[in-house]
């Protein structure tokens, strides 16, 4: 949590406005009452009917055992009950814990007990999987057919009053892609959160005319946040939620519901250029095309707005805070050549060496930030906080940067071991442990290797004490039950890995064998 004189500085600026998500949503209620929020298929809900479901909902689940301060893993895909469920627990005072759809037994069962769920809330099925019994001993909670668990359906009661929280209480963990064995939770209030909401919906431009469809899934930060559907729903717009993001069903989606603005990473913005020229849909009502959550290169932020007939929004963010946008007037050297600068003027970027000395201007050199929306520490996690924080409150976010001269982010690479797969963040040591954990590793080291369309892939490189093949180590990755992303993409087998100076596993070394390939 922020020092006190920090805290003070950001209400005293008006960016935290002691407001909470619940009362965010009353708020919208009031003002936008009739007007359709969400549109789910075949279903349209006005921000009155939200407000009332989510009302109705948190009477349930406090039926059900849920009270103020309880954690609670919430993994939705792209439907309706998604915001019944979150604003319930936000009116209750209850966190969720955003889960993603991808997720399976071994993610969520972290989850839960990381955060000492009360209960799971999920979805009977999805892309083929059932979803049910991923909680464990977890009480859960289904939308759709529940087995042996309790309908969601069923906890539509009559609202009860509600103590609810404060503003300054934690509203809900985010999840980190992270970098090491386990992922980290964020813990974000209620008034740093919505601050950062209300300033993005503002920088793009979302107005009661605009219509934000969800191509991605709901719960990450981006779609969320960014300005995604709270900034639409902050707005007074109307959010169209896409069960899958493919060029069919979101260009359906878009010439259907005259979809205005979306939220897209790389490799899907790739593919939607691509298709938009054999597509026979009627995009023209899209204006801004968000692209985020790994890097786009130039070459391909050129090309969208001739394929799509839209401007392109560069979006570089993390659900630990600091977002930052090209403007929707920037010139097109700064759309396509940079990735944004900040929300907010109170946003503070360091640039720093390896001894975390500031480098010259221009200069690439690790991305340091603090601001009135950036965490000052994980969930649960001193030992790590230590490393991942300054002493002085600043987040390391592992990102090399360099600043242009106007003070906008030019994001050059990375110095934390992870692997970003087109937006989707692999920690190599959850990885790598998974593979330790078989007996014909000796040892693993998961890199990076170039994917023209997802950035990046990944490679496990393997010391083997018998011979295996990769198809078997990839299998015995996936049979641990989780994110299919996670899977290396390819298992690669040496004598011996390269070492640092130091005597360490010389990453560095190990990718640059793709990069000369
Ligand atoms: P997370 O901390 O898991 O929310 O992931 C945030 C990370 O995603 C950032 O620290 C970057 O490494 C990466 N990222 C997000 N947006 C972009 C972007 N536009 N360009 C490059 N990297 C990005
Ligand atoms: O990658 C991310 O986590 C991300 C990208 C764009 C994000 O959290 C965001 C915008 O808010």
């Amino acid at each position: 949590m922020w020092p006190e004189d920090a805290a003070a500085r950001y209400r005293e600026k008006g960016y935290w406005l002691g407001e909470t998500l619940g009362d965010f949503l009353r708020a919208r209620a009031a003002r936008f009452g009739a007007r359709t929020a969400v549109v789910d298929g075949a279903r349209r809900t006005s921000y009155a009917e939200l407000d009332a479901r989510a009302d109705r909902l948190a009477a349930g689940l406090v039926r059900f055992g849920i009270a103020r301060g309880d954690r609670v893993v919430v993994q939705l895909p792209n439907v309706l009950e998604f915001f019944d469920v979150v604003f319930a627990l936000f009116r209750i005072g209850a966190l969720p814990v955003f889960a993603l759809p991808v997720h399976r037994a071994t993610e969520i069962g972290y989850f839960c007990a990381h955060a000492e769920a009360r209960a799971f809330v999920t979805v009977d099925s999805h892309e083929g999987f059932d979803h049910r019994d991923l909680g464990g001993g977890v009480p859960t909670i289904v939308v759709g057919e529940p087995g042996p668990h309790t309908a969601l359906a069923d906890l539509y009661d009559e609202p009860v009053p509600l103590d609810g929280p404060a503003a300054g209480d934690l509203a809900f963990l985010q999840l980190s892609g992270g970098s090491t064995g386990v992922p980290k939770l964020i813990p974000r209030t209620h008034d740093d959160y919505l601050y950062s909401v209300r300033a993005s919906a503002d920088i793009c431009g979302l107005t009661t005319d605009s219509v934000y469809l969800v191509a991605l899934p709901v719960a990450h930060n981006y779609p969320l946040s960014s300005p995604g559907v709270l900034g639409a729903l902050h707005a007074g717009s109307r959010i169209v939620l896409a069960p899958r993001a493919d060029p069919d069903t979101a260009f359906g989606l878009i010439e259907r519901e005259r979809v205005t603005i979306t939220g897209v990473v790389p490799p899907l913005a790739i593919i939607w250029t691509d298709s938009a020229a054999r597509a026979d849909y009627d995009l023209s009502s899209l204006e801004v095309l968000q692209v985020g959550g790994a890097k786009f290169s130039a070459e391909a932020a050129r090309r969208v707005g001739p394929a799509l007939g839209c401007a392109v929004q560069q979006v570089f963010g993390m659900a630990e805070g600091l977002v930052n946008y090209t403007r929707l007037d920037d010139p097109e050297d700064i759309v396509t050549g940079t990735q944004g600068r900040p929300i907010s003027p109170d946003d503070e970027l360091r640039v720093v060496d390896e001894d975390d000395e500031p480098v010259w201007p221009g200069e690439v050199g690790h991305l340091l930030t603090r601001g009135p929306y950036t965490i000052r520490g994980y969930y649960r996690a001193d030992a790590h906080n230590a490393r991942a924080f300054t002493r002085d409150g600043f987040y390391r976010t592992g990102d090399l940067v360099r600043l242009t001269d106007g003070g906008y982010v030019v994001v050059e690479g990375r110095d934390k071991d992870q692997i970003n797969r087109g937006g989707e963040k692999v920690a190599a040591e959850e990885v790598e442990n998974l593979l330790l954990a078989h007996p014909a590793v000796l040892d693993a080291a998961v890199v990076a290797m170039p994917d023209p369309l997802l950035g990046e892939r990944s490679c496990a490189y393997v010391i083997a004490r018998e011979p295996v093949r990769g198809a078997v180590l990839r299998a015995h990755v996936r049979d641990q039950g989780l994110a299919a992303f996670k899977v290396p993409d390819r298992v690669e087998f040496l004598d011996a890995f390269p070492l640092t100076p130091v005597g360490k596993v010389d990453k560095k070394a190990l990718r640059l064998r793709w990069e000369d390939a």
